[in-house]
């Protein structure tokens, strides 16, 4: 694990957001930092959020981490079949969440469940999609942790890698061919790069320059793989944009003020008609991959700890000490929401899980598909006898 070529916070400038790929190609090997060790903010990027706005942000943090520990206790004890969670990468779904405007659009991948909890949706009926239960507005199609929401404007997270690339370039194609003011946000992991989807994507908003930010989050590792396999030949990730003539940044995934300004920045610009950004997230999976693995086995356990850039919930606890925002104040809300975090899973328990209550009738995973099912699919409903 390499974290190449570590700005120091404040470094790094802040180009005008009309500005041509060739000007800031070094921007795609520094990193964009905006807090130091001690929790002061320096530079170009800090940006303006109030007290206010950061406790939000330390709240859908602290709600996306207990969520996850929860829903992997569940898996656990057998009530639902896989959990996948994100800690350590909290900040780049909480952050970008209050960046992108309400009618935007997040093609998101399975880490991303802090930008849906950071638009509001009820951790209620997440776990009642965890766990498959009758309250599952998904009616059981999908597995477990695969969220959508068009209320909230997420897609459904596919668990074929990147093939929400091509889809979010396309949104944002079409968003301006019909002049909406609207940005697609899509997220991809740094081992999914390596798809050909993403360079189907790259090239397509290449050609097109529509209104997309390509936010890559490079949290070290693909299942057990590290980032270094599908970043090949590139030192960095953020790197492979400017081969496609693309404005790239690479920024610090666990400073919140830093994906703060470098998330407005990229809509500005796609705002503003001047096309796609390139966003390299550096960030840590501090979690297992899923339920189904077991880190031991190919990484030091203490290796989190010693992670260059942190812990985001910890650095932006510190920011916020600075701004008068107590370490008590901070440890009662994340109490208050571990709380809160019990009180729903035992709502969604008592509606069902995977082995009890009331479910979907399976009928829906065949209906649900095609407007029209296909032969091969009506045999197998036929099959199963529903
Ligand atoms: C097309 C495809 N290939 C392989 C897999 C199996 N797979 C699931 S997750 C994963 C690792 C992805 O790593 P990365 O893109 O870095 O995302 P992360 O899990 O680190 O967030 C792999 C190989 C898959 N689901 N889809
Ligand atoms: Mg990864």
């Amino acid at each position: 694990m390499t974290v190449a070529d570590l700005q120091s916070a404040g470094e790094a400038r802040r180009p005008a957001i009309d500005v041509l790929a060739p000007e800031i190609m070094d921007m795609a090997f520094g990193l964009i930092r905006v807090l130091d060790d001690e929790g002061n903010p320096h530079g170009p990027w800090i940006g303006d959020l109030g007290v206010d706005e950061l406790v939000e942000i330390l709240t859908t943090m602290f709600t996306t981490r207990a969520f996850d520990a929860r829903m992997m206790k569940a898996q656990r004890q057998g009530k639902t079949s896989f959990s996948m969670g994100s800690r350590g990468e909290e900040a780049i779904g909480a952050v970008t969440a209050t960046v992108m405007g309400a009618h935007d659009m997040c093609f998101p991948t399975y880490r991303q469940a802090s930008y849906l909890l950071g638009r509001g949706r009820d951790p209620l009926a997440m776990m009642n999609q965890v766990y498959g239960n009758a309250a599952d507005e998904n009616l059981g199609t999908q597995i477990s942790g695969l969220y959508t929401s068009s209320e909230f404007g997420f897609l459904s997270i596919s668990g074929n890698l990147a093939t929400q690339m091509p889809q979010a370039v396309g949104w944002a194609m079409a968003a301006k061919i019909k002049g909406d003011p609207t940005v697609a946000l899509a997220f991809v992991g740094d081992g999914s790069t390596a798809e050909s989807d993403m360079h189907a994507a790259l090239t397509f908003a290449s050609t097109y320059t529509p209104p997309v930010i390509v936010a890559i989050v490079n949290n070290q590792y693909a299942i057990s793989t590290d980032e270094e396999v599908a970043r090949g030949s590139a030192q960095t990730f953020a790197q492979r944009g400017i081969g496609y003539g693309l404005p790239s940044l690479r920024v610090d995934g666990n400073d919140v003020l830093a994906v703060h300004g470098a998330t407005s920045w990229a809509r500005d610009r796609a705002l503003a008609g001047h096309g796609p950004t390139v966003i390299e997230f550096v960030t840590y999976r501090g979690s297992a991959h899923s339920s189904s693995d077991d880190p031991t086995r190919y990484r030091p356990e203490d290796e989190f700890d010693e992670f260059p850039l942190g812990d985001p919930i910890k650095r932006l606890r510190l920011y916020l000490q600075n701004r008068g925002f107590s370490n008590d104040q901070a440890n009662a809300l994340d109490e208050q929401i571990r709380n809160m975090i019990e009180a729903k899973n035992e709502e969604a328990e008592a509606i069902g899980t995977i082995n009890t209550g009331e479910r979907p009738s399976l009928r829906h995973t065949f209906e649900l598909v095609y407007e029209t099912m296909p032969p091969h699919l009506i045999r197998q409903r036929q099959e199963a006898g529903i």
